[in-house]
């Protein structure tokens, strides 16, 4: 018998999913923000929380409930829009469920299940933070981070990070292969594919750690490139995009989105990492690698591309935004999907044409502040000639 509960929570949900998203009045000429999230734990389907049966479930509770719905991979497939979301139980357990949605901004659904992987990996405790490639060889990769006890210690937390690789055609059907090794780094997180053979073989983006949490000496994210993705091994990694002191991405970074190409190269969206007297603080920066060389980062603009802002700062993990997927339509619109503080999914707007001009053109970190003023005043100096003021006092610096 169907508790009458349900129809309150499903017209609630109902009112959710018809609710149509908005771009707010952020400016900044690169991107748009948007009003509502695209999905939260309130999008997970009634099925998969209660027990619907009255008699079992008087109290029309929730029995396996969801805490948190984040770092999502996104594709396009046929016309439609689909986030792979982590989403995360209650028992902290994270796993994979595939949200549809006809515009890619609003009315993200849920499909009748979450993805139940195969169990090839009795060690593999929790599973997280797909990014979908669209690959060459005519397959669709999903690569997740595939987490494991650490038993080689005497520390009830520590725990082993691996790059776990799935392969699909319809989003519904997956094939799990081996995960992937990298024979320099003991543990890895943030990988995602390339979507083009390199030298005829698959590269991947890596990110090399020497610890769970810190990459230690892993300078950066890596590269590196494998012959046979069903056992994928890398033997070298070379770092691309790098960490640096005193910037965004001083105590770590990671691959993304799955890198865009354009004319002028592929651009990357990428996290990075600074810790502060709060915590570990997350933004989102962006860098473009060469068309023939995609591990070699041609531009870097300076700072973050997306930082957390207003409601999006507070949430499980607060002071994060994270980003594993995005979509490049036909038209030239980009859709970034990005996690708050490991708790929702936002989405944000722009096109290729200006993901190129704010990669290419804006000005890299010169390092040091009295060099960041300099570069500042020499923008100010051509803005105050363009306002007609060009005899306007200048600094004593000369700049
Ligand atoms: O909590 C913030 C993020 O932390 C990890 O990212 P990184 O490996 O760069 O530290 C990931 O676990 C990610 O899922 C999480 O959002």
């Amino acid at each position: 018998m169907l508790h009458e509960r349900y129809y309150t929570e499903l017209k609630k949900q109902e009112e959710l999913f018809n609710r149509k998203n908005e771009k707010t009045d952020f400016y900044n000429g690169i991107y748009d923000r948007y009003k509502y999230p695209v999905l939260t734990r309130e999008h997970i389907p009634l099925t998969w929380r209660y027990d619907l049966n009255a008699e079992t479930n008087p109290y029309f509770m929730e029995r396996l409930g969801v805490n948190a719905v984040m770092n999502a991979g996104a594709i396009e497939l046929n016309g439609k829009y689909y986030l792979i979301a982590r989403i995360e139980g209650n028992d902290r357990k994270s796993f994979f469920g595939v949200a549809e949605s006809d515009d890619g901004i609003s009315g993200f659904r849920f499909w009748d299940y979450p993805i139940l992987l195969d169990d090839v990996c009795p060690e593999e405790t929790n599973v997280y933070d797909m990014r979908l490639t669209k690959h060459e060889d005519g397959y669709i990769y999903g690569v997740f981070c595939s987490e494991s006890k650490d038993t080689t210690v005497n520390d009830l937390s520590a725990a082993v990070a691996a790059a776990g690789i799935v392969r699909t055609k319809d989003l519904k059907h997956w094939e799990r292969l081996d995960n992937l090794k990298t024979l320099n780094s003991p543990q890895q997180r943030n990988v995602v594919l390339h979507p083009e053979f390199v030298d005829g073989k698959y590269a991947f983006y890596t990110r090399p750690m020497d610890d769970f949490i810190d990459t230690g000496s892993g300078g950066g994210i890596g590269f590196g490139l494998c012959g046979d993705i069903e056992h994928a091994v890398i033997d070298e990694e070379r770092i691309t995009s790098k960490r640096k002191y005193h910037t965004i991405t001083e105590a770590k970074n990671g691959a993304g989105a799955v890198p865009i190409k354009t004319d002028k190269g592929w651009i990357h969206i990428a996290h990075g990492v600074r810790n502060t007297a709060a915590g570990l603080r997350y933004v989102i920066y962006a860098f473009a690698t060469a068309l023939d060389d995609p591990a070699k980062v041609i531009a870097e603009p300076s700072g973050m591309l997306i930082g957390p802002r207003d409601w999006e700062r507070v949430g499980d993990v607060s002071n994060v935004v994270f980003t594993n997927g995005a979509i490049a339509k036909g038209n030239g619109e980009v859709y970034i999907y990005y996690a708050a503080s490991d708790t929702r999914m936002h989405v944000a707007s722009t096109t290729i044409d200006k993901l190129v001009d704010y990669v290419f053109n804006t000005p890299e970190d010169p390092g040091r502040s009295v060099e960041c003023v300099a570069q500042r005043c020499r923008m100010i100096r051509e803005n105050l000639k363009v306002l007609g003021r060009g005899d306007a006092r200048r600094s004593p610096l000369t700049f």
